[in-house]
């Protein structure tokens, strides 16, 4: 089919001059997969329209925040409102309890939460708490996780780190990560020795409980569970970051899904209904050493801003009123995932397609796929190949091997058909 690109095209350029690589996230670029990177003037329930005026299903959603799809209406109402009275005031405002309230109401082991504006700012202050509260230095986090762009986390991490190939980050001194231990995900051995080696001096585990940055990755059964058991019985904390898995898997997350309960939280995306807030929360006994009630140190100017409040609420308040929701997304996703299962079988091309709830990804190896060495063996040439023919006819997927597709409420079954169609397409164009 082939798109008019012309005008995302000029944007691009212009962009590149004064912005690095033209984008404000790495993840945005095009260089893993090749092609026009869309310039998104306006997006509707679950499509986005470019500046060509091309029309594409969206599977990125914001990278997880547009469970709702775009430009919601009670969203969209609930920002207008606010910015009604004001933007920003560097005061409390009573949206910061509302929003608090509601995401406490999720999580049982949540008594306090401190609201920051990126998922970075959370997981950063998270792993600061544990180290305030247990007195020790060291971390673990996994191979293939990514928890944001703190210096200490930039080691093996996901996401754009793994798409571009950057092994560590340039910029990092090594003492900044000479306390982070990264271990193989799904290996409770690897986590078992690490804690004999280093017994009574982690003051952490941080772990996406379903990984969205290396592709959609689950955990192993039982594999949560042992984190759990090993931290507790060492008295370090487990940190769940839910930035991804908040209130998609599940109103209650992936802990909520997987009957755990972890000592800290970290969340963003979804809680801020498409606007920039992230979170980290916890039992008083912890959340009480965070200033000014406590001699952790964290802060914010635009901390609980009165917008991002509102658009949180509002998509919260509407996840909680239908949540039948997830059921819904459930069955979407898995007719998507399903469906282009069947076409690749029947053009002869090998996938592994690992999915929970609404998060999957399409990986271009035989698998399984459980951890980052194995997510590492997919053919990501193959896998550009396949993202190239999608977009051209309309179909927008995480521009990279290793990022978790999202759905919304509002992909319909049209727009899974479209999308096999399109997958037909692409496997059909394969080199076998
Ligand atoms: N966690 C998001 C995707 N893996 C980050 C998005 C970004 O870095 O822009």
């Amino acid at each position: 089919m082939g798109r008019v690109v012309e005008q995302s095209r000029k944007l691009q350029k212009r962009a590149e001059q004064m912005i690095p690589g033209g984008v404000n996230s790495p993840v945005r670029a095009f260089r893993a997969v090749g092609g026009d990177p869309p310039f998104i003037v306006r997006g509707q329930g679950s499509h986005i329209w470019d500046a060509d005026g091309n029309d594409y299903v969206d599977y990125i959603g914001s990278w997880g925040p547009m469970i709702l799809g775009h430009a919601a209406p009670t969203v969209v109402e609930a920002v207008i409102s606010a910015a009604r009275n004001g933007t920003s005031f560097g005061a409390s405002t009573p949206a910061e309890a509302d929003l608090a309230e509601i995401v406490i109401s999720a999580f049982p082991q949540m008594q306090k939460i401190r609201f920051v504006s990126s998922g970075t700012e959370a997981t950063m202050s998270a792993i600061r708490l544990a180290r305030a509260y247990t007195k020790r230095k060291y971390i673990v986090k996994f191979e293939g996780c990514y928890h944001g762009h703190a210096d200490a986390l930039l080691v093996k991490a996901g996401s754009g780190v793994a798409t571009l190939g950057i092994p560590g980050s340039a910029g990092v001194p090594e003492e900044f990560t000479q306390f982070t231990l990264a271990l193989p995900f799904n290996d409770t051995d690897a986590l078992e020795k690490a804690f004999k080696k280093f017994r009574h001096q982690i003051a952490c585990v941080i772990v996406e409980p379903v990984v969205g940055n290396m592709g959609c990755v689950p955990p192993a059964r039982g594999y949560l569970e042992a984190l759990r058991a090993i931290t507790e019985h060492d008295k370090a904390l487990l940190i769940f970051d839910e930035v991804m898995t908040g209130f998609r898997l599940a109103f209650g997350g992936a802990q909520e899904l997987y009957a755990i309960r972890p000592d800290l939280t970290t969340l963003g995306k979804i809680i801020g209904g498409g606007l920039p807030v992230g979170a980290y929360g916890g039992p008083n006994e912890i959340m009480d050493l965070v200033a000014p009630l406590g001699p952790m140190y964290q802060a914010g100017t635009l901390s609980g801003n009165p917008l991002a409040m509102a658009a949180g609420h509002a998509t919260l308040r509407y996840l909680k009123e239908h949540k039948d929701i997830y059921n819904k997304l459930d069955k979407i996703a898995a007719e998507v995932v399903s469906g282009v299962a069947a076409v690749a079988k029947e053009a002869g091309v090998t996938l592994c397609c690992n999915r929970v709830g609404s998060m999957f990804t399409w990986f271009f190896t035989p698998g399984p796929v459980t951890g980052w060495d194995s997510a590492s063996k997919s053919d990501t040439e193959a896998f550009g190949r396949f993202f190239r023919v999608m977009l051209d006819n309309g179909i927008y997927l995480p521009p990279s091997q290793y990022e978790a597709a999202f759905l919304g409420a509002t992909h319909t079954e049209q727009d899974v058909q479209q999308t096999i169609a399109a997958a037909k397409q692409a496997f059909a164009l394969a080199p076998v």
